[in-house]
């Protein structure tokens, strides 16, 4: 009988810290050997020449999630994980959405009828919280915690999600209490409302104008006041898709702090600028996300801060609405900005534009490329004991990626169910060839080779604080407060 069910063979291996030379023998799922001129595979895969990489932890993505107003994503369980997959990716963790009214029990239960019998890969969900009730504080989170769900998301903008303050301090607490971490979409309302008003009141309503209406300053107050209650109660804050210097650098500076904060950025932000929003007719509303594009500045200021590690997470926010009725147009075939969905596609595309752009031109490390797109993810999410390394005993999640292959950028490309992509015609040097999910292939050579449903549920551990000062404010602390007990 073979020792191993698999053997990887000659591959670059790359972690979050080193490169070597290693083969790599697969057993129960598991990798059970790292060795030179290991012998006895059941099956053998030569990655002569090939990087040998923890599979890709994609951690922001809508999949099979209705928006706030109803429409549906153009991708459900199975069209989005074999397009992750196909992209280098071996666990996804999407949102499960609480829209007003709905219990946590209920979105869960949702969730696992989408997923469970679709996803090719493992997966999570992070809540997303829009109803923080009385229950849903008490009751619905720490179980939803206790089921391993350990991270939730929530907005401090748009009228049917947005959290107050005084909510968000109720969730930042239950969340520290409960060892999980709070993720925010943070943007000022109150200034993005002022500006949509104020630019279609002066019909200035085409695509280009969704950049205008989403000024940087909204982020960067929206971020400094997130991070001014998190460290009010010391819980952990990620902000995700951060798409401005000065954002990145308020985190930056709480970190140098020793608070818990933490942030994530998108390729969009890094690739794309908001004159992709400026072509004729309403092409421009493939462009429009929340918070939208902005310039070659800011893509040049933000591989500093993921070299810097400001940003811990690098992720597509795939939010896939077509150019159709059923997506970017379902307000008609002439929508005032305000009134397109936000987001777009790029779950397929993530690592790959960061390998091209970044490994390949020498602007990151192939081992900060490896933190980028798995480990970080694995850490702050709690799945660091299973995935996001290659290490004896982790689960066998790797992909082996072909560090010359050029790939042109086309829609007609992609795994998933848009009818497009904003990333149309970039060339790409690097790809990723195979894919494991627990030491199962699940594409190989362009083939999908994975069963659907084939993914399995990640019951994930409490958020780690291991390492982070105390910051919790003076009146919060009973000897500072004349002995109120506050928590
Ligand atoms: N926020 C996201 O994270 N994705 C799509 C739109 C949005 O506002
Ligand atoms: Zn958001
Ligand atoms: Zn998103």
């Amino acid at each position: 009988m073979a020792e191993f069910d698999l053997v990887i063979r000659g591959g670059t291996i790359a972690t979050a810290t080193d490169t070597f030379t290693s083969d790599i023998g697969i057993r129960d799922g598991r990798i059970a050997a790292l060795a030179l001129g290991l012998e006895g595979g059941f099956k053998t895969i030569d990655a002569t020449g090939k990087f040998v990489l923890p599979g890709g932890i994609e951690t922001h993505c809508h999949i099979a999630q209705e928006s706030a107003t109803g429409a549906m994503t153009a991708d459900d369980y199975y069209s989005g994980s074999v397009s992750a997959a196909f992209g280098g990716n071996s666990t996804i963790v999407p949102f499960a959405a609480q829209h007003r009214g709905q219990t946590i029990k209920d979105v869960i239960r949702t969730y696992d009828d989408r997923a469970a019998p679709n996803s090719v890969l493992d997966y999570s969900y992070h809540l997303i919280v829009s109803d923080p009730t009385e229950e849903v504080l008490r009751e619905e989170l720490p179980m939803a915690f206790e089921r391993g769900i350990t991270s939730f998301k929530v907005f401090m903008t748009y009228d049917k999600m947005i959290v107050s303050d005084e909510h968000m301090l109720d969730i930042l607490v239950t969340a520290r209490e409960n060892g999980a971490l709070t993720m925010v979409h943070a943007e000022n309302n109150a200034l993005i409302k002022w500006m949509v008003d104020r630019l279609i009141a002066r019909g200035y309503d085409a695509p280009k104008y969704h950049a205008v209406s989403h000024p940087a300053s909204a982020e960067v107050e929206a971020i400094q006041r997130g991070i001014a209650l998190a460290s009010f109660v010391e819980a952990p804050l990620l902000f995700v898709h951060v798409s401005t210097d000065a954002g990145a650098r308020a985190i930056a500076e709480a970190r140098m702090n020793g608070q818990m904060i933490f942030g994530e950025t998108c390729p969009q932000y890094m690739f794309l600028t908001a004159d992709n929003l400026d072509i004729p007719g309403t092409e421009g509303t493939k462009f429009c996300c929340s918070p939208p594009l902005r310039d070659k500045a800011t893509q040049d200021v933000l591989w500093r801060h993921l070299n810097a590690g400001t940003l811990q997470l690098y992720s597509s926010d795939h939010a896939p609405y077509r150019y159709d009725e059923t997506g970017k147009l379902s307000n008609g075939p002439n929508p005032p900005f305000n009134k397109v969905a936000n987001g777009m596609p790029g779950i397929e595309l993530r690592a790959p534009l960061l390998f091209s752009e970044g490994v390949a031109t020498g602007r990151i490390s192939l081992n900060t490329f490896v933190a980028l797109t798995a480990s970080n993810a694995a850490r702050l999410f709690g799945m660091s004991e299973r995935k996001g390394s290659i290490a004896i005993g982790m689960d066998a999640d790797i992909a082996i990626w072909d560090p010359e292959k050029k790939t042109q950028v086309t829609a007609t490309g992609m795994h998933d169910n848009m009818d497009y992509t904003p990333f149309e015609g970039m060339e790409l040097t690097g790809w990723p060839v195979t894919v494991l999910n627990r030491g199962n292939i699940i594409v190989d050579g362009g083939a999908l080779k994975a069963e659907r449903g084939a993914g399995q549920f990640i019951k994930r551990l409490p958020f780690d604080a291991t390492g982070f000062l105390p910051t919790r404010a003076p009146e919060m602390t009973q000897a500072t407060n004349f002995g109120a007990k506050l928590f």
